[in-house]
């Protein structure tokens, strides 16, 4: 493997606003330069007209049954109107277009499922598959305009059944397969959806895992809960365990689907018809459903995944490793893809199942070229050590992305030098539920990528970091990340209730979307994402990041991953609380009092060289493990409960709640 030749970038000052001392900058290749589908260009003919450009792009990109007239109706700010007067189906253009268009024996997923079982389905397939369910739906009852709950593990019938929604115009409401019960329950019934598409389970590590019985659980009458709206349940079979049925309520998919016919007439919606509802973890209470139309949303998605990936439909082989439930799966595995008419990878099951090499084993197999994974799976491959990838061929890969959090540049360096065969650029692309689709990202073939950095806003797109009085920072300094432009695929509110809308993220600076994240611009203008607002301390007046620290901890060559939090203090208003987990080969030094004692100065002092002595955690805990959601992101809540010495509290997001209980036991164990 050849050694990285990062040029050098602007020199950081020492100071605390910039991140580490990151100076590495990867120009894109040439040759990869000269074939992107996005060229320098593109920000001139965004920044010369933006509507137009916007325009030219949802004319290019997308299909319209009726053409659209006006672009943008900002006249209901902050609920924008994008390209009203036009009309279209998702589910048309995302499947019977390139049919027409001679493209139907194109592969559109190769399904893996996690105990191998395959599945190859062509355009043509789709469209024949996607018309049964949208005839099924229709004769179970389901109108245009219906809401409608799908709760399935990653298989080919959950992108058939959020595009069959689409058909019939019906908003998809995807419930990620690993919620409660009892969170299903509450998102159904605030979409007051009619029917509900799940699974009698699906394969998860190397077992069956139930989904059903959470559905039976969640349409139960409750005390105190009001009656279900559901109607109707349609049950897809993977995993062959037995079910409960409710007779009159419950039918198979593949009965539905076999009385069905393939055929199907897509029902052509204004542009602002709501193509779905996405409920977001929010903070606390009820669900936040994010609501995304259909015109604008589709437009976006296609844009950004054309150029964000240097999508080439005919010869590349893409994979998301999202999953459907999470906005990523809507627009970079269904939507956007889809809609460019690409060839995807679709995978049922974890990483480590049965092997920890499963992903590397699947870009081998399929040729995958465009990669698009979160920090933390990179993070967790890094730990499992360089020998695992480096055992598969791995020389298809041609783009690499990353979404969900800020990469650290470590995890940046480890991905382009070990998956990407110090080849690949790679993508950190920023956005959000809220906002549909990648808003800043660098572009493949323009941009000099620097690690840990999103950089820039696309082409379109009017991103910048203000201070607390709305002003723009210069560059070197320091805020918050607000949206000045609307944008196309922007949520078009909180489903059923406008006014927390404008709450949440038009209050609290006058005409600009506040996105609740952190940002500081370099000296070059480029925008480092810093994490949410309240993941950013405030140590001595010193403003501090857990990502800057967390970047910092995981550059020392004994830790495998770090969370950092501000813990309250009399004295410096917080202090900085780490909580480390050591590789694999280190993991035993901190199991006596003294290497526990070194191994907290040796990172302590690594943290003061790398960043400056104010950042030095005040504690550094060695843990087994960090609490995770089930998306990956790591709650601090939870760790700032175990440094301040509170009772840890509600746990119950967590991918795996006895986690919390591993890092208390520990911490108390007399070591
Ligand atoms: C797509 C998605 C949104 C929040 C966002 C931010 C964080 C996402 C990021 C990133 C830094 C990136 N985030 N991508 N932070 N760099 N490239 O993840 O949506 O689940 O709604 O989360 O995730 O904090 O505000 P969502």
């Amino acid at each position: 493997m050849t050694e990285a030749h990062p040029t050098s970038g602007t020199a950081s000052s020492p100071s605390l606003e910039n991140l580490l001392h990151e100076t590495r900058s990867f120009p894109p290749g040439a040759e990869f330069a000269a074939q992107a589908n996005a060229q320098a260009d593109l920000y001139d003919k965004a920044a010369a007209d933006r509507l137009e450009f916007w325009a030219e792009q949802a004319r290019e990109l997308v299909t319209w049954q009726t053409p659209f007239t006006e672009t943008l109706d900002w006249s209901g700010a902050p609920v924008a109107r994008w390209f009203a007067d036009g009309t279209l189906n998702a589910a048309y253009n995302a499947v019977d277009r390139h049919v027409e268009a001679g493209h139907g024996d194109r592969v559109a997923i190769h399904f893996e499922g996690e105990p191998g079982d395959t599945r190859t389905v062509t355009y043509a397939d789709l469209q024949r598959e996607v018309s049964r369910a949208a005839n099924a739906l229709t004769d179970l009852g389901v109108s245009t305009g219906d809401r409608v709950v799908i709760y399935l593990p990653m298989l080919v019938e959950s992108v058939v059944a959020m595009l069959a929604c689409a058909r019939i115009g019906a908003p998809h409401s995807v419930v990620f397969g690993g919620f409660s019960a009892d969170a299903l329950r509450s998102r159904i019934a605030d979409a007051e959806a009619t029917l509900v598409i799940t699974a009698d389970g699906g394969y998860r590590r190397g077992a069956p895992s139930a989904l059903k019985p959470a559905v039976d659980e969640a349409l139960a009458p409750k005390e105190g809960a009001e009656p279900t709206t559901v109607q109707k349940v349609l049950v897809v079979r993977r995993t062959e365990q037995d079910v409960d049925w409710v007779e009159g309520r419950d039918v198979w998919w593949h009965d539905a689907l076999a009385a069905a016919s393939d055929q199907h007439e897509p029902v052509a919606v204004e542009a602002e018809h709501p193509l779905f509802i996405l409920y977001t973890s929010g903070t606390t209470g009820k669900p936040k459903g994010i609501l995304h139309t259909t015109g604008g949303y589709l437009t976006q998605a296609a844009y950004t995944h054309k150029n964000v990936f240097d999508l080439k439909p005919e010869t590349d082989v893409y994979w998301c490793t999202a999953d459907v439930g999470w906005v990523t799966g809507h627009s970079y595995v269904v939507y956007g893809p889809l809609v460019n008419g690409a060839t995807q990878v679709l995978y049922e099951g974890t990483p480590d199942t049965p092997h920890r090499g499963r992903w590397w084993e699947l870009i081998e197999k399929y040729k995958v070229s465009i990669l698009y994974t979160a920090p933390t799976a990179i993070r967790t491959c890094m730990k499992w050590g360089d020998d695992i990838p480096g055992g598969f061929d791995l020389t298809s890969l041609r783009v690499l992305g990353s979404v969900g959090e800020p990469i650290n540049p470590e995890a940046w360096m480890w991905y382009r030098r070990v998956i990407g065969g110090d080849r690949t650029p790679i993508v950190d692309t920023w956005w959000q539920t809220e906002t549909g689709a990648i808003m800043i990202s660098p572009l493949p073939g323009v941009t000099a990528a620097k690690p840990g950095s999103a950089q820039v806003p696309l082409p379109g797109i009017a991103a910048t970091v203000v201070d607390d009085e709305a002003k723009p920072v210069p560059d070197g300094g320091g805020g918050y990340l607000v949206l000045s432009e609307p944008w196309p695929s922007m949520l078009r509110g909180i489903w059923g209730d406008l006014e927390r809308y404008k709450e949440t993220y038009w209050s609290r600076f006058e005409g600009l979307y506040f996105a609740g994240d952190g940002a500081k611009k370099d000296e070059d203008g480029d925008i480092w994402l810093l994490g949410r607002v309240d993941d950013v301390m405030n140590v001595s007046g010193h403003r501090l990041s857990t990502t800057e620290i967390e970047s910092a901890l995981v550059s020392h060559e004994i830790v495998a991953e770090a969370a950092v939090v501000g813990a309250a203090d009399d004295t410096t208003g917080q202090a900085v609380v780490a909580f480390v987990i050591l590789r694999g080969d280190h993991a035993g030094r901190a199991s006596t009092p003294e290497g526990a004692a070194e191994v907290q100065k040796e990172l302590r002092d690594h943290v003061g060289k790398e960043i400056g002595p104010i950042a030095k955690p005040k504690k550094i805990l060695v843990v087994p493990e960090l609490p995770k959601t089930r998306s990956g992101k790591i709650m601090r809540r939870l760790l700032r409960d175990v440094a301040e010495d509170r009772a840890v509290g509600d746990a119950t997001t967590l991918a795996d709640s006895s986690v919390m209980d591993l890092i208390t036991a520990g911490l108390q164990a007399p070591s």
